[in-house]
């Protein structure tokens, strides 16, 4: 066939745009579209092919370039990596901001394709706009930054070069073991130059993702440790989500009564009101999931990569003889604990797993032990969810409250400060898919909310989208507001103000800190607004800073809903979901120090070991008596 002239960029659109995926037969186009900023470099290479095929490939502006990554990484969660986004930035700073985004779109193992300008192959203007100089290293640029935060990185230095890439690229975006952020750095001049492509590199393209069967030897292991076990326990992470393995783990958990504890990404594999589910496992854990986590002699790890929450920094599993079962598809992860490695897909795994355990039922009393621990957890949460704390709510009476007004496919999205916590522990999970729980945190990003919020709205524009974001993860990445406005996404933002971090405030406290510098006040000498060195002590009047977010999502063209208490949130909740298009922002102030206890768990958080006061001596002696606890586990 004869081959294409074309600009680089131009063939790369065209690329982008045939790419397919496909699991278990179903087919779909792997690229949404391309988020955005431009500048010079990246305006005359993909700008304009953007906009010659823009009835290919759809563009959409974005306001901060790290934001856009977090919108495609909310996208291809919700569309478990079967879809994604293309990013393009200019060269220097619009490139570095997404260097965040990268990290996060890594280590929660999201696929986002990055496509930063970069200086002139050329080099014959250098040093351009922006172009950070590397006096030892001429072939170095800023993004050389995106190496150790990407699964892959290319920089497109020839025409010739951008084939054997954009394949390159598309296998380990597509590779359910490899996925992350893959970097394609683009020179300004190399994207806008002519190169001559085969035909078949522009035509449809099918990107199949197989499900990796178990090796039957490993297989067969497992099922005898299962069946030897005493006291057998699953711990459900993002891999059965994203694996669409969710009726499969129903029906093993149905079959063999063994629990389940839920990581932060595996969170809503059950249902919550499945007689099997303990809810979250871990440093924010639920009573009966860690409970039953100290005692178990069998853990079965589907789709974790075993983070120290859920492991709640090796203490939470303490029977002497303890063996991991790890099902994964990376094997890194399947080799975690001296785990027996069982690398395979999660659907196969936990069917294969069922039909070999077929007739086996964990011991009863353990199985009874779980339902009733998960009763009991289940009656903590309504008191929990119901206090009347007064003058102003508790954060877990707003969770209550948005729980009681999502419906059962909704989507709670949310990444930093004390609000992954507590609703890894409160939230009653509904979907039968696990898609109504996306609480990004691998990476646990502030700022990502509402960001995040919107790509999950983009991928499942039929469920309602409730944003669940502090005033500190607020205040970093407002930006996208207009994004939404533009772009009439419907999101339901719940906007929680306690002046300040409350969660790290409570970690501070934690290690005799008092909470320093965590909370935003108006000095009395007029200088910088931190914290007296005492720390964290009851606000006056005069003190708060006078921001008003609410009127700041005001000014960025949400429609806001100021609530003071449960009841008129309720209300605004409901007023939020019959509007139509673009974002609802309903505000509320909660108590900073009503927190939801932590129920047996525990978060290696060093104190200082010498020249504390008090308070610090004591946080270092239950440190030091706590990390006994901790377990290496051969
Ligand atoms: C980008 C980034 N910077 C710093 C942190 C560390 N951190 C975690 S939570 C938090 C405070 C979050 O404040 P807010 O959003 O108001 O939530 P709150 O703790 O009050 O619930 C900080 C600073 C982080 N997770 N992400
Ligand atoms: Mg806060």
């Amino acid at each position: 066939m004869n081959p294409v002239r074309l600009t680089v960029a131009q063939a790369l659109v065209q690329f982008l745009a045939a790419q397919h995926v496909e699991r278990d037969g179903r087919r779909r186009r792997f690229f949404a579209g391309c988020l955005g900023i431009f500048g010079h470099g990246n305006v005359a290479g993909l700008g304009q092919a953007l906009q010659q095929h823009h009835d290919l490939l759809p563009y959409h502006p974005a306001r901060n370039e790290q934001a856009m990554v977090h919108v495609a990484c909310g996208y291809a969660r919700q569309r478990n990596r079967l879809g994604a986004f293309a990013c393009t930035s200019s060269v220097g700073p619009g490139a570095t901001n997404m260097v965040t985004g990268a990290a996060l779109a890594t280590i929660n193992r999201l696929p986002v394709l990055l496509l930063p300008g970069d200086t002139f192959a050329t080099r014959t203007p250098h040093p351009v706009l922006q172009q950070l100089e590397a006096p030892h290293d001429a072939t170095a640029s800023v993004n050389d930054c995106f190496r150790p935060v990407c699964r892959y990185f290319d920089r497109v230095s020839r025409p010739e070069q951008l084939v054997d890439a954009a394949l390159a690229a598309m296998r380990v975006l597509t590779d359910p073991a490899e996925t992350g952020a893959v970097c394609l750095a683009l020179p300004e001049d190399v994207q806008t130059e002519a190169v001559e492509v085969p035909a078949a590199f522009l035509e449809e393209r099918i990107w199949t993702v197989y499900r990796r069967p178990p090796a039957p030897d490993a297989l067969a292991r497992a099922a005898e440790l299962i069946r030897a076990a005493r006291r057998p326990l699953v711990v459900a992470g993002g891999g059965v989500v994203y694996s669409e393995a969710t009726a499969a783990l129903r029906e093993f958990a149905a079959a063999t009564g063994i629990p389940v504890g839920e990581t932060q990404a595996g969170r809503g594999a059950l249902p919550s009101a499945h007689p099997s589910a303990l809810g979250a496992i871990g440093a924010t854990g639920t009573p009966a999931a860690n409970r039953l986590a100290r005692e178990a002699d069998l853990v079965i790890g589907v789709g974790t990569r075993w983070s120290d929450f859920t492991t709640a920094s090796k203490s939470a599993f303490q029977d002497p003889g303890v063996r991991f079962v790890n099902v994964n598809v990376a094997s890194p992860d399947a080799a975690k604990h001296a785990g027996l490695a069982l690398e395979a897909d999660a659907r196969l795994a936990l069917d294969g797993l069922r039909e070999s355990l077929a007739g086996h039922r964990a011991d009863p009393e353990w199985e009874r032990r779980a339902a009733d621990e998960a009763a009991a957890w289940g009656v903590e949460v309504e008191r929990l969810c119901s206090t009347a704390h007064a003058p102003l709510p508790s954060q877990a009476e707003v969770i209550g409250a948005v729980n009681a007004a999502a419906g059962e496919r909704d989507v709670v999205v949310s990444a930093a400060g004390s609000m992954p916590g507590d609703l890894h522990k409160l939230w009653r999970s509904t979907d039968p898919d696990g898609k109504g729980y996306h609480v990004e945190y691998g990476y646990s990003c502030m700022g990502y909310e509402i960001p995040g919020g919107m790509g999950v709205k983009l991928a499942a524009p039929d469920r309602e989208v409730f944003v669940m974001v502090g005033d500190g993860s607020y205040l970093m990445l407002p930006g996208e507001l207009p994004t939404a406005v533009a772009e009439r996404i419907k999101l339901v933002i719940v906007l929680v103000q306690n002046h300040g971090y409350a969660s790290i405030g409570a970690l501070s406290r934690s290690i005799g800190g008092a909470g320093y510098g965590t909370h935003y006040r108006v000095a009395e000498n007029g200088m910088l607004p931190v914290d007296a060195p005492s720390g964290d002590a009851p606000e006056r009047e005069h003190d708060r800073v006078p921001v008003d977010l609410a009127a700041n999502a005001e000014s960025l063209g949400a429609r806001v809903l100021r609530t003071r208490t449960v009841e008129e949130l309720r209300a605004a909740l409901e007023e939020a979901k019959a509007h139509a298009g673009g974002p609802v922002v309903v505000y509320v102030e909660t108590d900073r120090y009503a927190a939801v206890p932590s129920y047996e768990g525990w978060w290696d958080v060093p104190v200082a070991q010498v020249g504390g006061d008090e308070p610090v001596r004591a946080a270092r002696a239950a440190y030091e008596e706590a990390r006994r606890s901790q377990r290496t586990y051969l």
